[in-house]
């Protein structure tokens, strides 16, 4: 199949191509393939609109869900070839920042593996998400290109003009065919502009003028909103992106037959976190002006066209902007966004829930709520704290438009292909069944007492760390062992991550060591995460981390025992190295602040142990492993939101009452450390961790180390330890984006065939 194509494309055969020649031919192979497939052509269709589609490199995923990888990668081998390098070729699209833009990748996924009908519709962002390298222990930002001439956008005839206060823009549809198991199809739909203009940026950096929106708009995934022209680029991105779904949305519908009076029965908008929110008053807008609704009848029908999911009860992260700048940059929308606050307050005398605030400020998630028919959380736990705290009055007001939608992850990608040895081996003892049935998995509890069986998953796990072990040698030049526990941190970085309190840990473990209690097995402690650019804190705790990974590594008393290794620029291709290899996954957020997490069910799938809270989708893996299979500390939910409610935690007290706290935390501005890293920046964090800690990492430390002691300790009884890890797999088939998918389909979606 691929020999034939070299032939007739580069006039020789595959055993003479190069890998990229190789790449291009199995890219444009896949592409033909996927326009064969047909995609579901019903009625109703649901859009899926995301500022945020983190769907990492399509090659070997494609070719798992066309049926075609095992031949593919047979072919190549028989002529000397390796299908992992022809992978590495592909440049991976950066699309998305973290869990947000992951989930809608994986729901595409999903969408297309169950033949439902559904697009999904985002920006085409030339540089993406920052690349991320590490100079002198800190991050630097870096411009992320990813287009090529040959790669999966397909240009398409649709193009609009987009209106703002000061200019109007033409955009341009590009489409990615998004492939499923089986043989259907959808479609990304990525809007660009036509003038994106990437020689704005300068060198090496990410900066540009942030004026320049013709040039700009499409450029970078969230820019730096430390400033009013960057919050500003935002909404103009948001507009742009809602415009033009808008637009696509109304044609295909029309296409279809629709009135657009019965727009609730041709299509469903799925309002991905706030950002696509201003799609609300935009189709309204539309409805009124241009096809002669009265506000009532356009109201209404877009009222029960649109849902929204919510990502996150972060205060910082829901979504309020300034009436000024949607007045500067979004004029036409904003006698409509007044009209829906007047009905709000015609029927409500809650100030909290209006859409304008005193300070004139404009609260999107308000816009979703009141004028979506779906509001859902992503985790059982954080719906219930919608519910009950974070958006109680809105509740109150409609407790009919509240459902959960726990997350999930497409096993194509997170096993198939992730773990490939893993998967062949499942097949080996239940059959394939569970490709298509996620909950079949469930069938290997059979094996809970089988030694052979048990042996093996340890094997396959260590070849999964060596494999690890030898990228990192080939990618950073950093030696692990692979006799060693993976203990494993990959995710955004964030302070309610608490990716600080883990390196706490570290710094306890080495003090540990240099007393001489060295660990029976050694231990690496692996990172990997991005921090924002103008997120300060966040890019201190980079900073430590880097200076304890340096001082570890220099120190021949600790170094056999312990390693510290930051992954540099972590990404899904990176995640899918990593997360096969991990012994333990660390899942570690202050209980009520993480809104779920996925990366937490990749890990359980492949077999890693959670050492994690009581926070999002961590207690629905507890509830399903059962207490033996996890390990979890800390305050739970309810006490933390008690200590927010009543004021009452002072990291100081910690600090000052607990003589190992004090030591741990003083260790940060230690010679040790400061003489590898950066003073101003140690103090810095070192400040924050005593006299804010708004994300109470003292609290929960003591119990974290009591805890990831007693994992160690459990690690030596390897037999009880594979015991554990084939019951996290075994127990994994919940967490299948094709159960999340099916319920929002039954839910919310209700598409008809
Ligand atoms: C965004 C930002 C942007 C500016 C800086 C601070 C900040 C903090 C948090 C966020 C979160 C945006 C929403 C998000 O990505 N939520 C994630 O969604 C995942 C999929 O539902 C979920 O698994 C994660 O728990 C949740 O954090």
């Amino acid at each position: 199949m691929v020999n034939e194509k070299c032939v007739s494309k580069y006039g020789k055969e595959l055993k003479a191509c190069t890998d990229r020649e190789i790449y291009i031919v199995l890219l444009e192979l896949v592409k033909e393939l996927a326009q064969e497939k047909v995609s579901n052509k019903g009625k109703k269709k649901v859009y899926y609109v995301s500022a945020e589609f983190l769907i990492g490199k399509l090659l070997s995923n494609n070719m798992i869900n066309l049926g075609i990888f095992e031949d593919v990668k047979r072919e190549l081998e028989e002529v000397g070839k390796n299908i992992c390098d022809i992978e590495e070729i592909e440049p991976e699209p950066s699309l998305g920042n973290g869990g947000l833009g992951r989930l809608a990748a994986c729901f595409l996924d999903s969408i297309a593996s169950l033949g439902l009908n559904g697009d999904g519709i985002g920006l085409n962002y030339h540089l993406g998400l920052f690349k991320q390298v590490f100079q002198n222990h800190l991050q630097k930002e870096t411009a992320n290109p990813w287009m090529e001439e040959n790669g999966w956008l397909r240009k398409t005839e649709v193009s609009y003009p987009v209106e703002f206060g000061d200019c109007t823009v033409i955009s341009r549809m590009y489409d990615i065919d998004v492939v499923g198991y089986g043989n259907r199809t959808t479609k990304l739909h990525l809007f660009d502009v036509e003038t994106a203009d990437e020689s704005i940026v300068t060198p090496g950096g990410i900066d540009f003028d942030k004026k320049d929106i013709a040039r700009n708009l499409t450029l970078f995934l969230y820019p730096d909103d430390s400033d009013e022209a960057g919050r500003q680029l935002r909404i103009y991105q948001q507009y742009f992106m809602v415009s033009n779904a808008a637009r696509l949305i109304i044609k295909e519908c029309r296409e279809k037959g629709s009135t657009l009076h019965d727009l609730p029965d041709y299509a469903v908008i799925q309002i991905n976190d706030t950002h696509p929110t201003m799609i609300i008053p935009e189709l309204i807008r539309i409805l009124t002006k241009e096809e002669g609704f009265t506000m009532d009848e356009a109201v209404e029908v877009v009222s029960k066209t649109c849902a929204y999911t919510n990502h996150t009860i972060l205060a910082e992260a829901l979504e309020k902007w300034p009436m000024e700048y949607l007045e500067k940059v979004v004029p036409a929308i904003v006698p409509i966004i007044q009209e829906l606050d007047k009905r709000v307050r015609a029927k409500v005398s809650d100030e909290s829930t209006y859409i304008i605030d005193k300070e004139n400020l404009v609260h999107m998630a308000h816009i979703d709520i009141h004028y979506g028919f779906s509001v859902n959380g992503v985790a059982h736990l954080h719906t219930e704290i919608l519910k009950d705290s974070e958006l109680h009055n809105f509740y109150e007001l409609y407790p009919e438009k509240f459902n959960n939608k726990t997350n999930g992850i497409t096993f194509r990608r997170w096993l198939l292909h992730c773990n490939e040895e893993l998967a062949v081996y499942i097949s080996e003892l239940i059959g394939d069944g569970y490709k298509k049935n996620a909950m079949e998995l469930e069938k290997l509890t059979q094996y809970l007492d089988d030694e052979n069986v048990l042996d093996r998953l340890m094997q396959i796990k260590k070849n999964n760390k060596l494999r690890l072990k030898q990228y990192l040698k080939a990618t950073q030049n950093v030696d692990i062992d692979e006799n060693s526990i993976y203990d494993i941190q990959v995710k955004r970085l964030h302070e309610y991550k608490r990716q600080q309190m883990n390196a706490l840990y570290v710094i306890y473990k080495y003090l540990e060591i240099k007393k001489g209690n060295k660990p029976k097995t050694p231990i690496t402690v692996i990172f990997g995460a991005k921090a924002a650019p103008a997120y300060v804190i966040a890019k201190d705790i980079i900073h430590l981390i880097l200076c304890l990974q340096e001082l570890i590594q220099n120190d021949p008393e600790v170094n056999p025992y312990l390693k510290v290794v930051m992954v540099e620029n972590y990404n899904v291709s990176k995640a899918a190295k990593i997360i096969p290899a991990c012994d333990i996954s660390e899942q570690i957020s202050l209980a009520s602040k993480e809104a779920s997490g996925t990366g937490n069910m990749k890990f359980m799938l492949n077999g890693a142990l959670t050492l994690g809270t009581m926070d999002g989708a961590n207690v629905e893996i507890a509830e399903l492993v059962g207490d033996e299979n996890i390990y979890t500390f800390g305050e739970s939910s309810q006490d933390v939101i008690n200590h927010y409610n009543n004021h009452d935690y002072r990291a100081a007290d910690y600090y000052i009452e607990d003589k190992q706290i004090k030591e741990l935390v003083d260790f940060i501005i230690s010679s040790e450390i400061m003489r590898i890293g950066d003073v101003t920046t140690l103090l810095r964090l070192h400040t924050e961790l005593i006299y804010k800690d708004w994300f109470m990492t003292l609290l929960d430390l003591k119990d974290y180390i009591r805890t990831r002691e007693q994992m160690y300790q459990d690690y030596e009884d390897k037999r009880n330890w594979a015991r554990k890890s084939l019951m996290n797999i075994a127990k994994a088939g919940f967490f299948s984006s094709d159960r999340t998918i099916a319920e929002y389909n039954e839910d919310i979606w209700k598409l008809t065939e």
